[in-house]
């Protein structure tokens, strides 16, 4: 595993509480959303680990100075992104579309032949595999499991946590990076200041970081409270990351909304060079501002409109099973156990929840303690209601239980409000 950042780590409890800002140092820092203690979303566990289950703070800071949306209590790398990730990107079919699409974006405009493409939290290779065939490709992967799973499909990775001395290292070997992507990982970086110097020794002077991250301004607008979990340390808009880059030399040059994971920014960065920017960045910076994104007021109102969806789906919940109904839940995703947690369901409430990773099969989701079982089990058996906590793929997921529908399951919406269909 690579070199853990340098903050002190609470031996017992694995994670510190930060009272200086991720991008300006700045200390005027305002809680804006408290959803409790939480286990790490993506600890899927077992019976005989139940014991060892632990729980840390998971609340939501406004930065008074450069308006970062963040984390101060930080869970280890380790104890988050251990040998046994349960996080397959390819486990969702429209991902690997998403990820298809981005693959051309990128060839289309950054890359000729024989190029150097690094990604960084590479996962299962879901992006390098679509450009493994055309240039020269590198995963970096800190979990061995997923890198495994890479690796079996061609995608050369490396194992550990990206740093600015594997960088110097990979410069050493590979030549420098036409292309770094760090794709769902750079909302995850404590240490923002290391990685964005790695990427800059990695980086050929003509070289483009890309990076897409779930974007505040879907998570504020959409009420996706659910996304906040202890591996999502950041919650972007476009003038953080500004401030960020500017303080290494390098520039936001052109900025995209994309419809995935709820909704997602893709940044696209480059050695400071005088060039105009594309007019994205200026009209979603002006978007944001006219949505009150850097300004405190605007999110005065979240925990209450968070705590309206949790009491809706508690009293819908509980009230179709005092009257008996079967209700279970489809999709095992990260979020998927913020929102259990912060419910407070259980097995009683929800008899299960279907997932299509097979890792996640057999296994308990952390803190609810709700069974894991295979999708197959819905060709048996009809649900009264089943609560969709994948909403981020909800087209799909009804398009594909057509029939199970059919048979009279209804599914439970909860975000952004909840619906039944
Ligand atoms: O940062 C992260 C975000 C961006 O991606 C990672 N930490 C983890 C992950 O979050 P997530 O787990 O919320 O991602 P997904 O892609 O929304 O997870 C969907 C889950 O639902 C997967 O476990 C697969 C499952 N699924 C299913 O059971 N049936 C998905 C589809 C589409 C399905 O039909």
């Amino acid at each position: 595993m690579g070199a853990l950042p340098a903050i002190r780590y609470n031996h017992l409890m694995n994670y510190v509480h930060k009272d200086t800002c991720r991008i300006c140092k700045g200390r005027d820092l305002t809680r804006i959303l408290s959803l409790g203690n939480h286990p790490p979303v993506d600890n899927f566990t077992d019976v005989e680990h139940l014991k060892n289950e632990k729980r840390y703070p998971l609340n939501v800071y406004f930065c008074g100075t450069c308006n970062l949306v963040q984390l101060l209590d930080v869970v280890s790398e380790e104890e988050l992104f251990h040998g046994e990730y349960a996080y397959f990107s390819s486990a969702s079919k429209p991902l690997v579309e998403h990820f298809r699409s981005y693959a051309d974006d990128l060839a289309r405009e950054q890359l000729k032949d024989d190029d150097l493409v690094v990604d960084i939290g590479s996962n299962d290779g879901i992006l390098l595999q679509h450009l493994a065939h055309r240039y020269r490709v590198l995963g970096i992967e800190p979990s061995a499991n997923v890198a495994e799973a890479a690796r079996k499909k061609g995608v050369e990775t490396l194992d550990g946590f990206f740093t600015v001395d594997m960088a110097k290292k990979m410069v050493e070997k590979y030549g420098k990076a036409k292309v770094v992507a760090a794709n769902n990982v750079f909302a995850h970086i404590d240490d923002l200041d290391e990685i964005v110097q790695g990427v800059k020794e990695l980086l050929s002077e003509d070289g483009v970081f890309v990076s897409e991250s779930h974007y505040l301004l879907d998570l504020i607008e959409r009420r996706e409270f659910d996304t906040v979990y202890h591996e999502h340390l950041c919650y972007y808009s476009v003038k953080p990351l500004q401030h960020l880059f500017k303080r290494f030399g390098m520039e936001v040059f052109d900025v995209g909304r994309v419809d995935v994971h709820g909704g997602s920014i893709r940044v696209y960065v480059r050695l400071a060079s005088g060039k105009p920017l594309k007019n994205s960045v200026r009209v979603l910076c002006a978007l944001e501002e006219k949505a009150g994104l850097y300004t405190l007021e605007r999110f005065s109102g979240f925990q209450k409109d968070v705590e309206v969806i949790r009491d809706k789906l508690v009293s819908l919940i509980r009230g179709f099973r005092k009257e008996g109904k079967i209700v279970t839940a489809y999709g095992a995703p990260a979020k998927g156990n913020t929102l259990l947690n912060f419910c407070g369901f259980t097995p009683d409430d929800l008899k299960y929840v279907t997932d299509t990773t097979p890792h996640k099969i057999g296994l308990l989701t952390p803190g609810s303690h709700i069974p894991v079982v295979s999708p197959d089990i819905l060709k048996s058996e009809t649900p009264d209601y089943i609560l969709l906590l994948a909403w981020n793929y909800r087209n799909f997921i009804l398009e594909k239980e057509k029939e199970l529908r059919s048979r009279g399951a209804k599914f439970i919406i909860p975000i952004p409000e909840v619906e039944i269909v």
